[in-house]
This record gives C-alpha cells, sequence and structure tokens, in this order.
C-alpha cells in the first residue's frame, strides 16, 4: 500500500505543478469592486467597479443621497481613483485643522493622491482633479467610462491600495470654519466643493482566489475557475490511472 502511494504521488505533483499556468487568458484583465461608505457626515453612499483588461479600465461609480445643487445648479462631483497611500479611507481623526471636516489634502496619507479623475470626457490624469466642468452632477447618478490606467494605478488595485473618492460636501453640512475656506486646489470653488462624501478601498474578486492545489472546487464563478475545475478532474484522473498502474505492478510483484 505504501509502495503505491509513493508511485502516484510524483504524478500528482506534476499535475498540480502545471495549474497555476493553465488559466493564461485572464492573466491582464481584473475586477475591482468598492462599497462606497458616507464620509465627512454626508448621505451620499454607492458603489465601484473597475474591471481592467490590459492598459485600460471600464470603471462604473453608482452614486446616491449626494448633494444635488451648488450655487443654483447640479453640483458637479469631483471624484478620483487615489494611490500610494495606504489603502484606507481617511478616519475623521485625519482632520488636522480640527475644522471638522477631513479635506482631500489631510486624507492623502490614507487615501494617497489622485490616480486617475474619473471625469465624463476628456482627460483622466491628476490634471483633472478639479475639472468641475466634466464630473458627474446632482444627487444621484451613474457613471461609466473606460479609462487609461498606468503602471502605479495598476499596481495599487492589485495591491489593494486603490481609493475611490467622491467630493463635493453639502456647505451647509459644514462648521462655520470649513465653510469660510477656499478649495486648495481651486481658490475659486469653497473648500466644501473638495471635501470627500463616500469613500471606499477597491478589492479584487480575481486577487481573492488563491493559484494552487487547494483552487480546484467548484464555489467560485468564472471562467479562470471553470478552467481551474476542469484541471482538478484531470487531476483526479491522473491520480487514479497512477494509482491502477501502481496497483497493478504490485499485484504483478507480489504474485498473488
Ligand atoms: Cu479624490
Amino acid at each position: 500500500m505504501k509502495k503505491s502511494a509513493l508511485l502516484a504521488a510524483p504524478a500528482l505533483a506534476m499535475a498540480v505543478a502545471a495549474l497555476p499556468a493553465t488559466p493564461a487568458a485572464a492573466a491582464d484583465s481584473w475586477s475591482f469592486q468598492a462599497e462606497l461608505a458616507p464620509v465627512n457626515n454626508s448621505t451620499a453612499a454607492g458603489s465601484a467597479v473597475v474591471d481592467v483588461t490590459g492598459q485600460e479600465a471600464t470603471v462604473t461609480v453608482e452614486v446616491a443621497g449626494a448633494p444635488a445643487l451648488f450655487q443654483g445648479a447640479p453640483y458637479p462631483h469631483a471624484q478620483h481613483i487615489h494611490i500610494g497611500g495606504q489603502g484606507v479611507c481617511a478616519p475623521p481623526t485625519a482632520d488636522a485643522d480640527g475644522d471638522g471636516a477631513v479635506s482631500s489634502m489631510e486624507g492623502e496619507p490614507w487615501t494617497g493622491a489622485i490616480g486617475v479623475s474619473l471625469t465624463t470626457a476628456g482627460d483622466t490624469t491628476p490634471a483633472s482633479a478639479v475639472a468641475v466642468d466634466r464630473f458627474p452632477a446632482g444627487a444621484a447618478y451613474t457613471y461609466q467610462r473606460t479609462v487609461p490606467v498606468d503602471a502605479a494605478t495598476l499596481e495599487a488595485l492589485q495591491s489593494g491600495t486603490a481609493v475611490v473618492n467622491v467630493h463635493g460636501a453639502d456647505p451647509a453640512a459644514l462648521s462655520a470654519a470649513a465653510q469660510a475656506k477656499v478649495n486648495p486646489m481651486a481658490p475659486d470653488l469653497p473648500l466644501a466643493s473638495d471635501v470627500p462624501i463616500a469613500c471606499g478601498v477597491l478589492a479584487g474578486s480575481q486577487m481573492a482566489v488563491p493559484e494552487g492545489p487547494a483552487d480546484t472546487g467548484v464555489e467560485t464563478a468564472g471562467t479562470g475557475s471553470a478552467t481551474n475545475g476542469l484541471v482538478g478532474t484531470a487531476v483526479l484522473g491522473v491520480l487514479v490511472l497512477g494509482a491502477a498502474a501502481a496497483g497493478l505492478r504490485r499485484r504483478a510483484a507480489g504474485g498473488r
């Protein structure tokens, strides 16, 4: 019995070693999701999905409960993928100047700087951080656009440190001190236009699936795991064949 197990083991090990390379078609595409939760005492919330293929990402952002109007017009809500920080939304304690609001600048050590500006048209680099005429506006919206992603943004997404921030607070919801300040990135606008109202950390669904022999189950979805399932069956086949062959050899040697 011991001998047959030993004979079967190398065949299994070889088959398993080939597993991680099998879903090669999925190697340059990933999906990331974030639940956007209210920050800075806002009522805004929603979700973000970032589907990366190669050097492009289709980004979908859904927001509801945001301030509707700003100076009588639909309130433009700047939205970005922040990268290079700690990969968390800024906590209330990030309010360094004590005005009751955590501005983008104050939150940057946590969220990171802007990697992608999720504009509705044109440029999507950090240069468009406050391009208020090219962001979705109003109390609720669904945004979808395919944008370029650079290496730094892709790295942040893959390491789980990319953070989606939606900006544009209701001035009336801020303290008098915060209301009196200007947006440091656009001094003709009030600080309120900069203050984050919803935030979420992007987590990769595919990244959560570990590669290796343990991942041959049927619980996970997608083409990658379907392939794994097939390979898993093949591994089992190899094992059965190996054991059968070993059994035959053992029987022949034993003479029974
Ligand atoms: Cu931002």
